[in-house]
């Protein structure tokens, strides 16, 4: 197993950087609270299709879209959520999306599959694991291309790596010298299928060098550790060194999605401390460095638990999408149009079937 790199000195060091680590912190709990009230949400049949949790992964997140500029690409996976707050996307918005709102990212069609904003750079995940690889390696080429000053992120599971396409888009990534940052995040397992039935190496970073770029094990539970090596290799990147890939070692400890009940692996409350580490992985990060106590920093360290009720309750607002509006902006044969299907979905507009087969009241 290769090493896993520990925090490094920071780029910039006294109360500068203890601010902004304050400020990372902030985004932790953020991203924890928004990912919780989603999960409260889906219990109260709130929310359309599937959730899947990222609490636990939040610091993976966190640490490395904190480094990248306006106009990176990002393409975050199924549990990302946390990365369209980091990019500036509107957390109501956001909640709308989930909620199938015709104020939500992608007007109400889909909750959190398919649903990208480009405005803010982020391309969406869909559920076809894996194939996000080959669209932020296109934006990288554009990157490349035109010599702009950007880099392309793409995040996926352990679990998708060991797909097609994420092999075509390193090749391809590492024969054109392109600037983007592959990010795994290994958290040991895809559905139930654990780590050694997935693959018969212990770390996805050796991969990398297959493909004629550099791969680096990070611990996905330390928050300095990830974003002071992003900083550090993505940087390169974009300066033209090429692409990188990073696998952030970390523990999924709730089910596969929401409706889930995670027998394998369980949801125990053990698990949510990996060896090495004390506590709570979201507590120990501030404390840990011993550089700043959660509790005493200024502005945005200070995390109100309120901020992401209110965050629900304006994405509860809209309206949800019309039925007669449900092709508008896809592609489909006219007429092939299911009018059947239309029928079904204009009957059960007031109770639906959600993807995981449990009936819901729609929250209108
Ligand atoms: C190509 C493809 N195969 C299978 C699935 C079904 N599927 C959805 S999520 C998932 C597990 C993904 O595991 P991993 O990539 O490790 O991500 P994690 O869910 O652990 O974050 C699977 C098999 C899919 N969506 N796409
Ligand atoms: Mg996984």
């Amino acid at each position: 197993m290769a090493e896993v790199e520990g925090a490094s000195a920071p780029a910039t060091s006294g109360a500068t950087r203890v601010e902004y680590e304050l400020q990372l912190y902030y985004w932790m709990k953020l991203i924890r609270g928004f990912e919780d009230r989603v999960s409260r949400l889906h219990r109260q049949n709130k929310i359309l299709g599937g959730v899947y949790s990222g609490a636990g992964q939040e610091a993976i997140v966190t640490g490395v879209c904190a480094p990248l500029q306006e106009g990176d690409l990002v393409a975050p996976l199924h549990r990302d959520l946390g990365v369209f707050l980091m990019r500036g996307v509107d957390p109501g918005r956001l909640m709308a999306q989930l909620m199938g709102k015709e104020t939500g990212l992608s007007r109400g069609k889909d909750s959190f599959l398919h649903g990208g904003d480009l405005e803010h750079a982020v391309f969406g995940s869909t559920s076809m694991l894996g194939s996000s690889l080959p669209v932020a390696v296109g934006a990288a080429l554009k990157y490349h291309i035109k010599k702009e000053k950007h880099i392309a992120v793409a995040f996926f599971g352990e679990g998708a790596a060991s797909r097609g396409d994420v092999h075509e888009a390193m090749n391809f990534a590492g024969v054109h010298k392109l600037p983007v940052a592959f990010v795994c995040e290994n958290n040991r397992y895809a559905y139930s299928t654990p780590l050694e039935k997935q693959m018969a190496i212990e770390d996805v970073a050796a991969r990398a060098a297959a493909y004629g770029f550099k791969g680096h094990v990070v611990s996905g539970n330390d928050l300095l550790a990830v974003v002071e090596l992003s900083e550090r290799v993505m940087n390169r990147t974009r300066e033209g060194c090429g692409p990188v890939l990073i696998e952030c070692k970390t523990y999924r400890y709730r089910g596969h999605s929401e409706h889930d009940p995670a027998r394998e692996p369980r949801p125990d409350p053990a698990l949510r401390v990996l060896p090495g580490e004390k506590g709570p992985r979201l507590e120990t990060h501030p404390r840990r460095s011993g550089r700043a106590s959660p509790r005493g920093g200024a502005g945005r360290g200070r995390f109100r638990r309120a901020e992401p009720d209110a965050q629900a309750r304006r994405g509860a607002r809209g309206p949800i999408r019309a039925v007669r509006l449900l092709f508008k902006h896809l592609h489909y044969h006219r007429q092939r149009q299911p009018s059947r299907f239309v029928t079904i979905v204009t009957r059960n507009t007031d109770t639906r079937t959600s993807t995981t087969g449990t009936r819901w009241k729609s929250p209108i």
